[in-house]
């Protein structure tokens, strides 16, 4: 196959370090292919024509000379028992990336090619062994940060993402099976009362498939982490409040107005999920250059912000630019923190601001709460179980938005009385989005772009 960037050549016999690069105690060398067994035999002091599947021999590899490169573990994993479906071989080697490359060299040199990124899971795919969901929860599961994102991945590579767009198509097989019937016999006509149950059916078919949709929202978050926002006026203790969320001496705190003059981003965790926290200039009127493009970054740090963190100064009353502020915040994801309530005389006001927390970023106190605040705000649709099955891949939500939008296009047929040729067709773009998630009806581009993501060696 030759798809864009990358080619993929199926009869090849492929290689790759499987392992991390870097120090370790042992690499494995995967060799891929339909001559994976008797590329093995060559550079292996011991003959492996007649060797089991998953059996581990011990023995030396050698270079074209005969010299041993290593002392080795070798695995062959044979009849289409192996994660991509081909004959196998695995070579677990010393650590240390000078061996681990002479054996791989020493595998090229005998007419394996090296793995483009990916490969091992395209081939897996090809031959069966996973659907596109899976293989791409693997680079999931690779490159997870968090215990969400892990569990996410984790169900899609056990098929549970899977199993839920089968059960979607098998739903609709019937449905096309008797709108397929009625364009080859359509002067049969479909019955009055067969119509209404079948629109009822896809309907509510239609609804489930639109809460498996609302949760990309939530595999949004999960797999790329939210960005909050710090803001407000100078002086009212931004800094010193990222320093103590972090719980670390990150950004200058001073009590000259104007201090932070550029965006500081820090990331943390919180309740297992990752946080990118900004902390900004204080926003006022000023003509001071550099004063004024910090400002600018600001507001449009603000913008971009899934969360806004408005901090007010609890020991002062509410000035203009706090006001400005407060009209100009985004009211469905902003927290208001009420900040320095440990000096004498703080209270909070009355603002029209769904969440607000009082807090001292000097003494920490509130902090707990607010980090809960903060939680709440981010779950507003709710926390998922780790049960549920979320989407959390791009190409998945835009497969199912586009299926939803041909199954409505069905029932509207449906209803308005359309003639059968244009309801089957939009039947059938339905069930080929859905295909599209699985993989079974997919144009090389796609699969390139998606395979091409992965790292060498999987
Ligand atoms: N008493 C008290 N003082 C605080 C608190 N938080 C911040 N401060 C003080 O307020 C002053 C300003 O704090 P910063 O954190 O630099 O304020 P900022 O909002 O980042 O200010 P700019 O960077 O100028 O926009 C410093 O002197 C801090 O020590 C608090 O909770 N209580
Ligand atoms: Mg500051």
């Amino acid at each position: 196959m030759n798809s864009g960037e990358y080619s993929y050549e199926e009869e090849d016999t492929i290689t790759a370090i499987a392992t991390p690069p870097g120090e370790g105690a042992i690499a494995i060398i995967r060799v891929s292919g339909k001559n994976a067994l008797q590329l093995a035999d060559q550079l292996f002091s011991r003959s492996l024509i007649h060797a089991e599947s998953h059996r581990a021999y011990y023995g030396k590899v050698t270079d074209a000379q005969g010299q041993a490169i290593d002392h080795v573990l070798l695995l062959p994993m044979l009849h289409g028992r192996s994660f991509t479906g081909e004959d196998t071989v695995e070579i677990h080697c010393h650590g240390g990336s000078l061996i681990s490359r002479r054996v791989l060299a020493r595998v090229v040199e005998l007419g394996a090619r090296l793995a483009q990124p990916g490969e091992f899971s395209f081939r897996a795919f090809l031959n069966g062994k996973m659907d596109l969901v899976q293989a791409e929860a693997i680079q999931d599961l690779i490159s997870a940060k968090n215990e969400f994102s892990l569990d996410a991945a984790n169900h899609q590579l056990i098929g549970r993402l899977s199993r839920e767009v089968e059960r979607f198509q098998k739903r609709l097989f019937d449905s096309a099976a008797v709108l397929e019937a009625w364009v080859d016999f359509p002067e049969e006509g479909l019955e009055f009362t067969s119509v209404q149950e079948m629109c009822k059916d896809l309907l509510s078919l239609k609804e489930e498939m639109k809460i498996l949709l609302d949760t990309f929202h939530d595999g949004a978050l999960i797999h790329e982490g939210v960005s909050i926002c710090l803001v407000g006026c100078p002086n009212v203790g931004k800094s010193c409040l990222m320093n103590s969320l972090l719980e670390k001496d990150r950004a200058i705190v001073t009590d000259i107005a104007g201090t932070t003059r550029d965006i500081l981003e820090e990331t943390m965790r919180l309740n297992g999920l990752n946080i990118r926290l900004t902390d900004t200039a204080g926003i006022r009127e000023t003509d001071e250059i550099v004063e004024k493009e910090g400002i600018r970054r600001s507001h449009n740090a603000m913008v971009d912000a899934d969360l806004v963190l408005l901090v007010l100064d609890a020991s002062r009353p509410l000035q203009e630019q706090d006001h400005i502020l407060l009209e100009k915040v985004p009211k469905d994801r902003c927290v208001l923190v009420w900040n320095k309530m440990d000096v004498e005389g703080a209270k909070t006001m009355d603002v029209s601001l769904p969440h607000s927390v009082a807090v001292s970023a000097k003494t920490r106190d509130g902090l707990q709460n607010l980090r809960k605040t903060i939680d709440s705000v981010i779950w507003s649709q709710g926390c998922p179980s780790k049960d549920e099955v979320v989407l959390t891949n791009l190409r998945h939500k835009e497969a199912l938005e586009d299926g939803i939008k041909a199954l409505g296009a069905v029932v509207e047929g449906l209803q308005s009385d359309l003639s059968p040729e244009f309801i089957t067709s939009d039947m059938r773009r339905c069930l080929i989005c859905l295909g599209r998630i699985l993989g079974s009806d997919i144009t090389e581009d796609i699969l390139s772009a998606i395979f091409s993501k992965f790292c060498i060696g999987k």
